[in-house]
């Protein structure tokens, strides 16, 4: 049986005729962001990839089907749902069976883009290995992913609420390459700069494309890891963060909050003590992502 692909027609027709295509997630919309700012930047974010020359098409997951592009009504529907599932890679089968209604995480969009043929994916930050990660082991699914699944996958970086020494040591034992963009540092998220270097760095969009069909003729199996930085008028310097990180972080512990339910509590609780700054960083930098996503679905597309 072939697994359950429900494309949107725009995206069935990009397929159809070899045209860019660039795979969205949809937890940003569900769990990382608030109403209505979480829908703005849905539809923001399609239209950045649709103005370099792409089409977007964010997966969810709905009625038994993997949704591969939404509609405008699917994506306020969603954006505006209460209790949406958080779907990783352990989920997704099962809330495909049960007809459940879900979002995809950057595990599990790798995996529907991947049965769909979309080759490039733009979100905010991956999930990585957790401060603390020595005694919760909490590390996201996000990274097993990466080795697994021959999608390139542009992201800011991984969220600065993890460890970001430590997720890049997993990255590099899972054989991951990591890029960073126009800079030698890895970027944190929000900042630009997150003191650590970069294993990997190609500045041109034609590079990257070369380098994913590069794994493909290898015959790796995993995907890279696009590191792109936050545009410089968006950011918000990295010392400036670190309080608002470690009260959220300490926040957590006290509540016992753990699981599927740590990131999006981290992010919620920093946007409200940012008064806002960090949610328009996050969305600065995602509609960034798309545009680059978009450049490398383009370059892909010429064969
Ligand atoms: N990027 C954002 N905001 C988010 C996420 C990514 O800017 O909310 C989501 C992604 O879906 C990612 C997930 O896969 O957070 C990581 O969750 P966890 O740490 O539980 O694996
Ligand atoms: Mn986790």
């Amino acid at each position: 049986m072939a697994p359950p692909l429900a494309f949107s027609a725009d995206v069935a027709a990009a397929r159809a005729s070899g045209a860019p295509v660039v795979a969205l997630e949809s937890t940003i919309i569900t769990h990382g962001m608030p109403f209505p700012q979480n829908l703005e930047t849905a539809r923001a974010v399609e239209a950045e990839v649709r103005a370099a020359g792409a089409v977007p098409a964010t997966i969810a997951v709905s009625g038994g089907r993997i949704r591969v592009g939404l509609d405008a009504d699917a994506l306020e529907a969603l954006a505006a749902a209460p209790d949406v599932r958080k779907l990783s890679r352990a989920d997704l089968a099962v809330a495909l069976a049960e007809g459940w209604t879900g979002a995809t995480t950057v595990a599990a969009t790798m995996i529907c883009a991947r049965l769909a043929g979309i080759e490039v994916f733009a979100t905010g930050g991956i999930g990585g290995v957790h401060r603390g990660a020595e005694t919760s082991f909490d590390v996201s699914a996000d990274l097993s992913e990466l080795a697994a699944t021959p999608v390139t996958v542009v992201a800011s970086g991984a969220k600065a609420i993890l460890d970001l020494a430590k997720t890049l040591e997993v990255l590099e034992t899972l054989g991951v390459p990591v890029i960073a963009v126009g800079q030698d540092a890895l970027p944190a998220f929000w900042s630009r700069d997150s003191g650590l270097p970069a294993p990997l760095r190609l500045d041109d969009p034609g590079a990257i494309a070369r380098a994913h069909r590069m794994r493909g003729w290898l015959g790796l199996p995993g995907g890279q890891l696009v590191a792109n930085p936050i545009p410089v008028e968006a950011e918000i310097p990295a010392a400036e963060m670190a309080p608002h990180i470690a009260a959220a972080l300490a926040r957590a512990e006290a509540e016992g909050v753990a699981a599927k339910a740590v990131t999006p509590f981290l992010l919620a609780e920093i946007g409200r003590a940012t008064e806002g700054r960090a949610l328009a960083a996050n969305i600065a930098l995602v509609r960034n992502n798309a545009r680059l996503a978009a450049r490398i679905a383009v370059e892909l597309a010429k064969g």
